[in-house]
């Protein structure tokens, strides 16, 4: 450890990490730059995941590091709750500029997983103050991931995240999820076959009677379990079973939104709107932590009644609209717009598509999947060790110099926006060894 050699590694527990493994070697980052990582012993690592899919404009910012700067001599806090500052109107504003059309309310978050807690708790209130209070269940789909809090697991179809944490949230229920590797292995884009998954939805209004359902929420694409695209007219098919049935359609934008996709949210890639939408992440850079729900004014709308003196929707955090955030998140929002990088994930999707796929035939690669600047690489796992070899790849590749990240078997690439073809290759190549490796 650059900073204090003896520091010691005994007393931080560390989050989603094998802690006992890490200890034994740790990997230390000591600063960034661009597309590079520093690590403890000096070497320069280069960035495959934009950090944990949020440092989408790349590391160090000047935009971003001057505005956080400013701000924290400036103002450092301001209650949120009755009270606001000025940036945080800015903010709500610039943010309505760049999503889907109608998504025109923003509340704000400390992270995605306060996002996901905040948008089904709207889903279930705006059907309550409009007097239908019946209207309570949550369908998520298997193989989601909406954070970390007792609602996001609940709708969440992770089971390594939920199978500790006992009953969660009643009234839940599952869709299927849209793997399908029989038909669609190693599809670009969006997979042909699977748009009658949807239908599922149909089938879970049959059984609980659409009366008793609020909302539904997907990832338009499942980063966390592994990069899974959604087939070819499967949101359009969801988007019209919620309206015909009044249910409120949440996309969890968490990973996808900010330019991901080639649009600043996937909901503009796949042409679908949802009615309320989170996200985190790349709103600020991954600079200072900060999620947010954005909503369809007649969600908003619905709230707005009783004696105004009242609050109306009762659920806020003491770091809403923080000013260091907001001043974050306008900084970033400056270097998407000055840098292009909203889009910019349209004109490279091509060539790092080409790139992923000439994987394929490598050992052990049984699928790969892409869509804008996020991609997957899937691995058959080692006999009886499932994750093992995905495991062995992410540390051969940080070895080699390059961070790329693993969920069970599956290598994810999502790397900042503004990655270059030289980069590309990089990352490529270096998986290619650590996959022979891996053999
Ligand atoms: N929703 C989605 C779709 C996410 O991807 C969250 C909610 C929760 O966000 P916070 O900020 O509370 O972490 C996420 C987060 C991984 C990985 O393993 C993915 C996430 C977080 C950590 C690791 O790929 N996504
Ligand atoms: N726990 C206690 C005892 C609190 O007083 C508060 C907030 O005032 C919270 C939890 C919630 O904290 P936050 O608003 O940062 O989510």
């Amino acid at each position: 450890m650059s900073s204090n050699p003896d520091a010691k590694l005994d007393a931080y527990w560390m989050p989603f990490t094998a802690n006992r493994q890490f200890k034994q070697a740790p990997r230390l980052i000591t600063g960034a730059d661009g597309m590079y990582f520093t690590d403890d012993k000096g070497r320069q690592v280069l960035d495959g995941i934009a950090g944990l899919w949020c440092v989408n404009a790349g590391h160090n910012r000047p935009r971003i590091v001057e505005a956080i700067q400013k701000q924290a001599a400036e103002l450092d806090f301001a209650p949120p709750f009755q009270m606001a500052h000025p940036k945080a109107f800015e903010l709500a504003e610039r943010l309505i500029e760049l999503t889907p059309a109608g998504l025109n309310k923003a509340f704000f978050t400390n992270s995605g997983s306060e996002a996901v807690e905040t948008a089904l708790k709207m889903a279930i209130a705006y059907h309550r103050v409009r007097g239908e209070g019946a209207r309570t269940r949550l369908i998520g789909r298997e193989r989601g991931y909406h954070g970390v809090n007792f609602g996001g697991i609940s709708v969440g179809g992770m089971v390594g995240n939920r199978k500790m944490f006992g009953t969660m949230l009643s009234g839940v229920d599952h869709i299927r999820h849209t793997h399908d590797p029989a038909r669609n292995a190693f599809s670009k884009g969006q997979p042909a076959y699977g748009a009658e998954f949807a239908n599922d939805l149909e089938n879970l209004i049959a059984l609980h009677d659409a009366s008793t359902i609020a909302a539904v929420i997907v990832e338009p694409i499942a980063g966390s379990t592994g990069v899974l695209i959604p087939p070819q007219g499967y949101l359009q098919r969801l988007r019209e079973i919620c309206d015909k049935h009044g249910i409120l359609l949440i996309f969890d934008e968490v990973i996808t939104g900010f330019g991901r996709t080639g649009n600043p949210f996937a909901a503009q890639t796949f042409g679908v709107t949802p009615d309320l939408m989170t996200v985190a992440k790349g709103l600020t850079n991954g600079c200072v932590p900060m999620g947010a729900v954005f909503a369809k004014q007649f969600i908003h709308d619905a709230f707005m009644q009783g004696p105004e003196h009242l609050i109306e929707f009762f659920h806020g955090y003491t770091y809403s609209a923080h000013p260091l955030a907001c001043a974050a998140a306008l900084g970033t929002l400056d270097t998407y717009t000055e840098d292009g990088l909203l889009t910019r994930a349209s004109e490279m999707q091509g060539y790092f598509a080409e790139a992923l796929h000439s994987l394929k035939g490598e050992p052990n690669v049984i699928d790969i999947r892409n869509m804008g600047l996020v991609g997957g690489c899937e691995l058959a796992p080692l006999p009886g060790e499932p994750g093992k070899r995905g495991f062995s790849v992410f540390l051969d590749c940080w070895e080699k110099g390059v961070l790329v990240r693993t969920t069970g078997d599956t290598v994810a690439l999502s790397p900042p926006l503004i990655i270059e073809k030289q980069h590309i290759d990089h990352i490529i190549d270096t998986v290619r060894g650590a996959l022979k490796r891996a053999a």
